[in-house]
C-alpha cells in the first residue's frame, strides 16, 4: 500500500459521539505491523483508544434487546422496520382506539421519504449492530495500539454476546429485516440484508485478533463464531431474500458482495472470498461507473464505500480490482474524482462531502496524490461541524470524522 503522509492538524475533542463509517476492511497484517502505520498516524493513536472506550461503554448489544417480538415469536430473530414507513390507518377503523400492535397489523404502511418514524427505537437491532461492529473494530485496534488486554477482551465479549452465547445469540438469518408491517404482510425485505454490511469491520477485527494471537479471543469464542458464520453463509447463499439482494444493481448489491466475502474470510475460505469479490467486479460493478466517473444513482459516496471495501478485500485475497474498468471505461478513481466535483449542498445527499472523506483517503493511498488535490479535499475534513470534531484518522486506510 502506498504510504503518503498528510499532515493535518486535528482536534482531539471530548469523545461524546462517533460517526459510523459506512464500510471498512483493513488487512490484519497492516494493523499488526507497527512500522507500517503507527509512526505516521499520531492522531489516530491518540484518538482511537478513547473512541474505543466510549463505544465499549455503550455495550454489550444483543439481538434480544428489543421489546417487540418478530412474527416467529422468537426474540433471537433479528428484526428491523424500514425507517421511513408510516401507518395509514384511514381504512383500519377508529384509530384512536387501536393499540400499537393493532396498528402494526391493520394499517397500511406507506413510505414518507426522509421522515424518520420514531417507533424505530422499539426495535433497534440495526443501530445496535452498527454500534457493535464499530465497538469491535476500534477496540481491536485499541488493543493493537496500547497492548491493553481489556480492549481485546471487550471485542471478544461483544462478539460472544451477539453471536455465540446461547442465551442471546442471533439466529443466523435475516428473515425479518426491514419487515413490512400491515395487513397480511409481516415479512422481511431483501433490502434488510444491508443491515449487516458492517460484517466487514467485524471480519477485520476477528482476523486481527486471530493473527495477533489475542488470549482473550478464546478457542471457544472462535469456534462458536465460525460456526455461526458458516450457518449464516448458507442463508446468504440460499435464501430468496439474499438472492434478491445479490442481484440488486445498486448499492444493495455492492454491499451484499463484500458482506459475503468477509463472511468467507471469517471461516478461512479464501477461495470463495476471492470468487465473491471477482463476481462483483465482473458483474454488477461493470454497469456502475461511466466514462466520466458518474454512477447511475445519487448516493455516490455510499456506493463507493462498498466498492472500495470490496477492492480492499480483493487486495487481501490476491485479486487486484483497483485498475479494473467498467464496461463504459469507469474506474474507482474516476468515480471518486467525479464525486468530488459535486456540491454537497445541492446533490440531494445531505452530508455527501463528509461521507466522501474516507473514500478520498483510500483513493489517495492507492493511486497516489501527485497534484495534491486529495490532500486539499481532505483538509476540509477537520472543518466540518460534526457532532464532535474529528475523532480519528489513520490516513488512507481509516478516516473517521
Ligand atoms: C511492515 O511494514 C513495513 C513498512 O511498510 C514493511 O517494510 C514491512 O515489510 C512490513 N512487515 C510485514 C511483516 O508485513
Ligand atoms: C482499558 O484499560 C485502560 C488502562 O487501564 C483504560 O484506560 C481503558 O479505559 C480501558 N478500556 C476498556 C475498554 O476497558
Ligand atoms: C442487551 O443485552 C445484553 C445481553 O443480555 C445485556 O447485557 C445488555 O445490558 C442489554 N442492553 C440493554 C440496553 O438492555
Ligand atoms: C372513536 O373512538 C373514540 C374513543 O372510544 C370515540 O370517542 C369516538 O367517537 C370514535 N369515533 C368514531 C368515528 O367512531
Ligand atoms: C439505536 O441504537 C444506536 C446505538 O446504540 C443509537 O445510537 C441510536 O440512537 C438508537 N436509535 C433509536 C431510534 O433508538
Ligand atoms: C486457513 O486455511 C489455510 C489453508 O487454506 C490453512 O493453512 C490455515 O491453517 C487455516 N487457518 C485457520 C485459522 O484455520
Ligand atoms: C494501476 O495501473 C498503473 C498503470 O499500469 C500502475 O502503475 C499502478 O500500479 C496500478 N495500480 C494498482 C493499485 O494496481
Ligand atoms: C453549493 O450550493 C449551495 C446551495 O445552492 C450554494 O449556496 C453554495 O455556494 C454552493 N457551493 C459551491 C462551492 O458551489
Ligand atoms: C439449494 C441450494 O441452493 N443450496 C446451496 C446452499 O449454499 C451452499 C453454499 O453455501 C451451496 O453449495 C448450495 O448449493
Amino acid at each position: 500500500m502506498t504510504t503518503l503522509l498528510l499532515l493535518i492538524t486535528t482536534y482531539i475533542a471530548t469523545v461524546s459521539a462517533i460517526t459510523n463509517y459506512a464500510n471498512e476492511f483493513i488487512d490484519p497484517q497492516f494493523l499488526l505491523n507497527s512500522s507500517a502505520w503507527t509512526a505516521q498516524t499520531p492522531n489516530a493513536r491518540e484518538s482511537i483508544p478513547p473512541g474505543a472506550d466510549f463505544l465499549a461503554s455503550q455495550g454489550p448489544w444483543a439481538v434480544t434487546n428489543k421489546t417487540i417480538l418478530p412474527p416467529s415469536k422468537d426474540l433471537k430473530d433479528y428484526l428491523s422496520w424500514p425507517p421511513y414507513a408510516w401507518p395509514d390507518c384511514s381504512k383500519a377503523g377508529n384509530t384512536t382506539v387501536l393499540t400499537d400492535q393493532e396498528i402494526w397489523v391493520r394499517c397500511i404502511y406507506v413510505t414518507r421519504d426522509g421522515q424518520f418514524n420514531p417507533d424505530q427505537h422499539l426495535v433497534n437491532n440495526t443501530g445496535a449492530f452498527y454500534a457493535m461492529s464499530d465497538a469491535i473494530f476500534y477496540n481491536t485496534i485499541a488493543w493493537r495500539l496500547t497492548g491493553f488486554s481489556n480492549y481485546s477482551a471487550s471485542a471478544a465479549r461483544l462478539i460472544n454476546t451477539w453471536f455465540v452465547d446461547p442465551a442471546t445469540s442471533m439466529n443466523p438469518n435475516l428473515n425479518y429485516a426491514q419487515l413490512l408491517r400491515g395487513p397480511g404482510v409481516q415479512v422481511g425485505q431483501h433490502t434488510g440484508v444491508l443491515d449487516l454490511k458492517c460484517m466487514t469491520k467485524i471480519a477485520s477485527a476477528v482476523l486481527t485478533l486471530r493473527l495477533g494471537a489475542s488470549p482473550e479471543w478464546t478457542t471457544q469464542i472462535d469456534q462458536g463464531f465460525t460456526q455461526w458464520v458458516s450457518q449464516y453463509i448458507v442463508w446468504m447463499t440460499n435464501s430468496t431474500l439474499a438472492y434478491q439482494e445479490r442481484t440488486s444493481v445498486n448499492n444493495h448489491g455492492s454491499f451484499f458482495y463484500n458482506q459475503l466475502a468477509s463472511l468467507y474470510l471469517i471461516v478461512n475460505d479464501t477461495t470463495n472470498a476471492r470468487n465473491t469479490v471477482q463476481e462483483f467486479f465482473s458483474g454488477l460493478y461493470q454497469n456502475q461507473i461511466d466514462a466520466n466517473g458518474e454512477q447511475p444513482f445519487h448516493y455516490r459516496a455510499y456506493n463507493l464505500a462498498a466498492v472500495i471495501t470490496s477492492a480492499k478485500i480483493g487486495q487481501y485475497v490476491g485479486f487486484n480490482a483497483w485498475n479494473l474498468t467498467t464496461k463504459q471505461g469507469g474506474t474507482i478513481q474516476k468515480a471518486t474524482d467525479y464525486a468530488m466535483t459535486k456540491n454537497a449542498s445541492t446533490s440531494g445527499e445531505p452530508g455527501a462531502a463528509p461521507e466522501l472523506f474516507p473514500v478520498v483517503a483510500a483513493v489517495a493511498a492507492i493511486y497516489g496524490d501527485p497534484s495534491g488535490k486529495y490532500k486539499q479535499y481532505l483538509e476540509k475534513c477537520v472543518m466540518v461541524t460534526w457532532p464532535v470534531f474529528l475523532l480519528m484518522m489513520i490516513f488512507f486506510t481509516l478516516c473517521v470524522c
